[in-house]
C-alpha cells in the first residue's frame, strides 16, 4: 500500500498542490488521468473522470482493500468516499447521502452504481437471507429503471431520462434492511418524438430486438423497428459501445424483473403496454369534410385487445371528449389537429405512468419490512443520480427542468462547501481570508421565484385557457425579466445572431448558456390528458393497468380542480429534495467528462477547464486548504475519545460537554509530537460546534492536508 500511495502519479489530493493554480490544477488533473489515475480527492469530496473504457479497479480484491480505510490510507478511489459515508452512517448513526453531480456523459451513473455495488459487497458478511434479499433488489432494479428511464441522446448513449434518488435503510448492525426510490420527471416527450441522431427510451427496442417471436406476435409486433412511427429513427449505434445491447439487456431485464419480485402477469402488462405505444404511434387521422375518423382500424383492434379494453370505447376516446358544460355531460368531436395531439398525449402519459408504477412497485418489494423497534433505530445512506446539465442544438421544456435542477444541486454544494464553510470561520472569529466564488442563487430565483419566476410566468400563462400562445408566454418574460443578469431574449438583443429564431430565450446559466426555445413549452406545462383516456385506463379488464389509473373512477362532473402544472410540480419536488439531502451528512463526487466523442485517451483542455471552473473545484480546495481538519459537536467528540483521559472517562465531571472536551484536549497533548499543540476552538459561539484545529508554533505550517492527516492518524 505504501508503494502504491508513493507511486500515486501527481497529487492524490488537489490540497497538497504547491501552488494553487488554474494551471496546476489543470497538469494534475490531466497526468493523473492519462496515467489511468480516473479518481483524485480535494479533501473528503471525490473528483472523477470518466475514463471511457472498463477499469479492472472494482474488483473484490479492491472492495477488501477500501473496506474500513480513511481516505488518505490508500490512494485515491470512489470506493473510499462509500466506505466513508458508510462509516459515518454505522459509527455515529448519522443519516448520510452521496451527491453525484457533473453534465449529461460525466459518469455518474456509472458512479452511483459502482457506490452501490460497494455497499452491497462490504454488508451482508453474515449471508443472511434478508440482507442478501435487499441487495439483491436494489441493485437488479437499477437494471429495470435504466431499460425504461435510460436512452441514447447526442451526449450520452445510455443517459438518464429521469432522476433518481435512492434511500437505502441500514439497521443497527449496519446491514441493509430496506430501500425506497424516489423518481424525478421522467423525459416523456421522448417516447412521440427523438431529435436527430437520437432514440426512444431503450425498452422499446431491447422489447423488439430481444423477445421471442412467440412474444412479439401476441404483441402483434414485428422485429422491425422502422415499422414504427415512434422508433424508425433509430440510429445506428457503435457496436463498440458497451451501453448498448439491446438484446443481450432484453435478457438482463427480464432477469431482474423476475429477481426484483414482479409478478408474470406485470411484466406481461408493461410489455404489452409498450406495444400498444408502438401501436399508437402508427394511428393515423382521416378528414372528411368536418369529421376525422381512423384511418388504420386494424391497429385500434389489437390496441383494445392489448390495453383490455373494446375497439368502439378506444375509438371513442381517441376522436372525441366528454365534457360536464352547466351541469349536463355532453360528447365533444376532436378537431383533426387535435386528435393527433391527444394520440401523443395518451401514448406518453401511459408510459410515463407505467414507470412511475414500476418505481411504486419496487418500492413496495424494498420497503422496511423487519421490525425497527427490534433491531434499533434504521439509519440511511442517500444516492442521488440525476441527470446532468446539457445543452443541445434544440433546447426545450425540458432541458429546461433538467438543467434547474442542476442548478439547484450547485446551490446545495455551495450552500454547504463553500458559503457555510466560510461562515463558521467568521462566526468563530478566526482569522479568515474569504474565497470568492460565483453563488448560481440568483439564477435559481430566476426559475423559481413567486410571481417574478419563470416558472410562475408560465403558470400565469398557462391559466387562459385558449388564449395566450407560446410568443404570448415569451413576451410575458421578457416584460417581466428584462434587465435579469442571466435572462436574454431574441427581442431584447435582435442583433444576436446565436439565437436562432424569434422563439427563443436564453438563460446564462452557472454551466453555460442554453437557449430554449419556448415552443410547446405550455402544452408540456399544462401536461394535459383528456379524462376520457384515464376512464378508459381505469376500466381496463386487466387488473395491472386498471391499478395505474385510480383517478379514472372519478366521474365526469367530478373532475373540476386545475392540477398543479409540470413545471410546478417539477419545482416543489426539487425544493423537497434538496430539503432532504441537506438534512443529511453529504458526500460529494464531481463527475468530468474529458472530452466529447467517448475516447478514453483524449483530454480536452477547454472542456476540463470549463467544467472544473463551472464546478468550483478550484474555490473548493481553497476553502479546504485554508480550513480547518476536523469539526464535530462536542458530545460525539466525547464519545469517541473520552476513554483516553481519566477526566472523562468513565463520566466527565465538568460543567457541560465543551469543557470536558477542553479538559479531554489538555490532558492528551502528550499523544502529540512535542511540538505540536493541539488546539481546540472553544471559543466558539456556535453551541453544538467544536472546531479543532492543529497548530504549532508557526501555525501556517501545519494548516491544511499535512497537518489534517497527522491529526487523524494520531488520533
Ligand atoms: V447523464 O446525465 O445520465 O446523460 P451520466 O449518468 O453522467 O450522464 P454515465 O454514467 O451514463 O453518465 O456515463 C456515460 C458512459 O461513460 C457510460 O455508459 C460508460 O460507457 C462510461 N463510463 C462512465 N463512468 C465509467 C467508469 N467508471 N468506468 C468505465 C465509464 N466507463
Ligand atoms: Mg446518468
Amino acid at each position: 500500500i505504501i508503494m502504491d500511495l508513493i507511486q500515486e502519479p501527481g497529487k492524490p489530493d488537489f490540497v497538497l498542490l504547491d501552488d494553487l493554480t488554474k494551471d496546476a490544477f489543470m497538469g494534475n488533473l490531466r497526468d493523473r488521468f492519462q496515467k489511468g489515475r480516473i479518481y483524485t480527492y480535494i479533501g473528503e469530496v471525490v473528483v472523477s473522470v470518466n475514463p471511457y473504457k472498463a477499469m479492472n479497479i472494482y474488483t473484490p480484491e479492491y472492495v477488501k482493500d477500501y473496506k474500513g480505510r480513511e481516505f488518505w490510507e490508500m490512494p485515491p478511489h470512489i470506493y473510499a468516499l462509500a466506505d466513508a459515508a458508510y462509516k459515518s452512517m454505522k459509527r455515529y448513526l448519522k443519516d448520510t447521502c452521496i451527491v453525484i453531480s457533473g453534465e449529461s456523459g460525466a459518469g455518474k451513473t456509472e458512479a452511483s452504481k459502482i457506490i452501490m455495488n460497494y455497499i452491497a459487497s462490504i454488508t451482508n458478511v453474515n449471508s443472511r437471507a434478508e440482507i442478501e434479499r435487499v441487495t439483491g433488489i436494489l441493485l437488479k432494479s437499477n437494471v429495470i429503471l435504466e431499460s425504461f428511464g435510460n436512452a441514447k441522446t447526442n451526449r450520452n448513449d445510455n443517459s438518464s431520462r429521469f432522476g433518481k434518488y435512492m434511500d437505502i435503510n441500514f439497521d443497527f448492525k449496519g446491514d441493509p434492511i430496506g430501500g425506497h426510490i424516489n423518481n424525478y420527471l421522467l423525459e416523456k416527450s421522448r417516447v412521440v418524438h427523438q431529435q436527430n441522431g437520437e432514440r426512444n427510451f431503450h425498452s422499446f427496442y431491447q422489447l423488439l430486438l430481444g423477445a421471442t417471436d412467440q412474444t412479439l406476435s401476441s404483441l402483434h409486433l414485428k422485429r422491425d423497428m422502422s415499422a414504427y412511427n415512434y422508433t424508425e429513427s433509430l440510429v445506428q449505434i457503435d457496436n463498440s459501445s458497451r451501453a448498448i445491447d439491446d438484446k443481450r439487456t432484453f435478457r438482463e431485464m427480464t432477469g431482474a424483473f423476475k429477481a426484483v419480485g414482479f409478478t408474470h402477469d406485470e411484466q406481461k402488462t408493461l410489455f404489452q403496454l409498450l406495444a400498444v405505444i408502438l401501436h399508437l404511434g402508427n394511428i393515423e387521422f382521416a378528414l372528411n369534410g368536418d369529421t376525422v375518423s381512423i384511418k388504420n382500424t386494424q391497429e385500434v383492434a389489437q390496441i383494445a385487445e392489448l390495453l383490455g379494453s373494446s375497439k368502439e370505447a378506444i375509438e371513442q376516446a381517441m376522436l372525441t371528449r366528454v365534457v360536464a358544460a352547466r351541469g349536463e355531460v355532453i360528447s365533444k368531436l376532436h378537431t383533426h389537429e387535435d386528435t393527433g395531439f391527444a394520440r401523443d398525449a395518451f401514448a406518453k402519459a401511459i408510459y410515463e405512468r407505467a414507470f412511475s408504477w414500476i418505481v411504486q412497485r419496487i418500492n413496495t418489494i424494498i420497503e422496511v419490512k423487519l421490525d425497527i423497534t427490534r433491531y434499533g433505530k434504521s439509519t440511511v445512506i442517500g444516492v442521488l443520480d440525476i441527470y446532468g446539465f446539457e445543452i443541445f442544438d434544440n433546447n426545450s421544456f425540458e432541458q429546461f427542468c433538467i438543467n434547474y435542477c442542476n442548478e439547484k444541486l450547485q446551490q446545495l454544494f455551495i450552500e454547504l462547501v463553500l458559503k457555510q464553510e466560510q461562515e463558521e470561520y467568521l462566526r468563530e472569529g478566526i482569522d479568515w481570508q474569504n474565497v470568492d466564488y460565483f453563488n448560481n442563487c440568483i439564477i435559481c430565483d430566476l426559475v423559481e421565484q413567486p410571481h417574478k419566476g419563470i416558472i410562475s410566468i408560465l403558470d400565469e400563462a398557462c391559466l387562459n385557457v385558449g388564449t395566450v400562445t407560446d410568443e404570448m408566454f415569451l413576451e410575458a418574460l421578457d416584460k417581466k425579466l428584462k434587465g435579469h443578469g442571466h435572462y436574454q431574449s431574441r427581442r431584447l438583443s435582435p442583433k444576436d445572431k446565436d439565437l436562432a429564431h424569434n422563439q427563443d430565450f436564453r438563460i446564462i446559466h452557472y454551466a453555460g448558456n442554453v437557449t430554449y426555445s419556448v415552443v410547446g413549452f405550455m402544452e408540456k406545462n399544462k401536461d394535459q390528458l383528456f379524462q376520457d383516456f384515464k376512464r378508459l385506463l381505469y376500466k381496463s379488464t386487466n387488473p395491472v393497468i386498471s391499478d395505474m389509473w385510480p383517478e379514472g373512477a372519478q366521474s365526469v362532473k367530478e373532475v373540476t380542480k386545475r392540477p398543479l402544472t409540470a413545471g410546478t410540480l417539477f419545482k416543489n419536488s426539487m425544493i423537497q429534495l434538496v430539503g432532504k439531502l441537506s438534512s443529511k451528512e453529504p458526500y460529494y463526487v464531481r463527475c468530468i467528462k474529458p472530452n466529447e466523442v467517448k475516447s478514453p485517451v483524449q483530454f480536452n483542455e477547454d472542456r476540463c477547464a470549463h467544467q472544473v471552473a463551472y464546478l468550483g473545484l478550484l474555490e473548493n480546495v481553497r476553502v479546504r486548504r485554508a480550513g480547518f481538519a476536523n469539526r464535530q459537536p462536542y458530545s460525539r467528540f466525547l464519545q469517541r475519545y473520552k476513554m483516553l483521559s481519566s477526566y472523562t472517562w468513565p463520566n466527565h465531571q465538568c460543567k457541560n460537554d465543551k469543557e470536558a472536551v477542553q479538559a479531554l484536549i489538555k490532558d492528551i497533548r502528550y499523544l502529540f509530537a512535542s511540538t505540536i499543540t493541539l488546539l481546540a476552538r472553544i471559543k466558539n459561539l456556535n453551541k453544538d460546534m467544536c472546531i479543532l484545529n492543529i497548530g504549532t508554533k508557526h501555525p501556517q505550517m501545519w494548516r491544511g492536508a499535512n497537518a489534517r492527516r497527522r491529526f487523524k492518524r494520531t488520533i
